[in-house]
């Protein structure tokens, strides 16, 4: 679309942090993104408000704000349009990017901190002690849920062994024993299309806080 001018802000409730992970990206391309570009504003802590532009086809990194809201500019010019962006967004009462509830009917999320790994060290070299994170998806009851890696992997010092606290369980349907699908740990896993006949499935991620956790990117499609 040409001359388009768009303002979205996106809030999630007070108290809650705001994660958003795009699904599609295609906006006409330049080196600065003077032409057609979606600018991003949020807090990354109490003080710092971080802008970007957005262009060009790849698809751009998820946005970790340090509060509940983003506020998003979307501008074309007069020439040239791409199909745009299709974008999902969650909200938690933990850690930045750590889980959330997913409604779209298709989507995109990832690890916290992602594409680094999580936890992430800090300076001071402290780092986040049992962590699990759990994003539920729930499409409309009428819908089947896909759900693939597009990435997963494992920081380069981590082992096998360390499956038992720093995995990613899948569930299809609702977290319990029985729905448990399938526990991913291991750099070699071949992980392929998980096709459920649920319009509900849990992804849970766990970490010790001693070996770094996997770091993922899903899809997911109904
Ligand atoms: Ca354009």
């Amino acid at each position: 679309m040409d001359h388009a001018k768009c303002n979205i802000s996106i809030k999630s409730p007070v108290g809650t942090k705001l994660s958003l992970y795009f699904n599609e990206f295609n906006v006409e391309e330049h080196s600065r993104c003077i032409f057609d570009y979606l600018q991003v504003k949020y807090f990354t802590n109490s003080t710092t408000l971080q802008t970007m532009k957005l262009c060009h086809s790849m698809l751009p990194n998820p946005i970790f704000a340090w509060n509940n809201t983003i506020d998003l500019y979307f501008k074309s010019d007069s020439v040239y349009t791409r199909d745009g962006y299709h974008l999902i967004y969650t909200s938690t009462t933990q850690d930045n990017g750590c889980g959330g509830n997913l409604t779209g009917i298709n989507g995109t999320f990832t690890s916290p901190n992602y594409p680094g790994f999580y936890p992430e060290i800090t300076p001071n070299n402290t780092i986040s002690q049992n962590k699990e994170c759990q994003w539920n998806i729930r499409v409309p009851a009428e819908r089947q849920i896909s759900l693939s890696f597009a990435e997963f992997s494992l920081a380069a010092n981590s082992n096998v062994t360390n499956c038992v606290k720093n995995h990613v369980k899948i569930y299809i349907g609702l977290r319990s024993r029985n729905t448990l699908y399938s526990t991913e740990c291991n750099d070699d896993t071949p992980i392929a299309l998980i096709k459920s006949t649920s319009n509900v499935m849990t992804v849970v991620m766990a970490s010790d806080g001693v070996a770094r956790t996997p770091k993922f990117r899903i899809r997911y499609t109904s």
